[in-house]
């Protein structure tokens, strides 16, 4: 198997953790698993940004309180570099729905509900590439 040392993820702190002033104390947990935050920026997006980035998600129930919700207020965007970073984030970040994620995860320790789940993380090295462009590419 090819491993890459320097295989890069995309990660966002979402509105819910931002309004309650975690950015640091999240970007800390990064950092102290192994990641480093190699490009950063606080932004707030636009809906019709946010239904651009969940376009994957238009067809479920819950996409347009998806895409108020990500727009609603200002969000961190974090290029995230490790080896395997794209399946270590996953598991840090812990599952979808915080009352389902493991113990020592974000979302178990910051998550309020399925939707106000604290950070997004990108789900496949080709989707890491496509997010990072997304955000930073210029
Ligand atoms: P992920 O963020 O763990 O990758 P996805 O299935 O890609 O989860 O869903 C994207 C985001 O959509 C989730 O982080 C969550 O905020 C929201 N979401 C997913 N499933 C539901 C649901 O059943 N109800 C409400 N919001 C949901
Ligand atoms: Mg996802």
């Amino acid at each position: 198997m090819i491993m890459s040392k320097n295989e890069k993820t995309l990660s966002i702190i979402k509105p819910d953790a931002v309004e309650r002033n975690l950015d640091n104390e999240i970007k800390e947990i990064f950092k102290n698993n192994g990641f480093s935050i190699l490009k950063e920026k606080k932004i707030q997006i636009e809906k019709s940004e946010a239904e651009k980035f969940y376009k994957v998600h238009e067809t479920k129930p819950f996409y347009n309180d998806l895409c108020s919700y990500l727009s609603s207020g200002p969000i961190v965007v974090m290029v995230l570099e490790k080896a395997n970073a794209v399946i270590d984030n996953r598991e840090l970040m812990g599952a979808t729905n915080p009352k389902e994620a493991k113990d020592g995860t974000i979302r178990k320790k910051y998550g309020i509900s399925i939707d106000k789940n604290s950070v997004h993380g990108s789900d496949s090295i080709e989707n890491a590439k496509i997010e990072i462009d997304f955000f930073f590419k210029d």
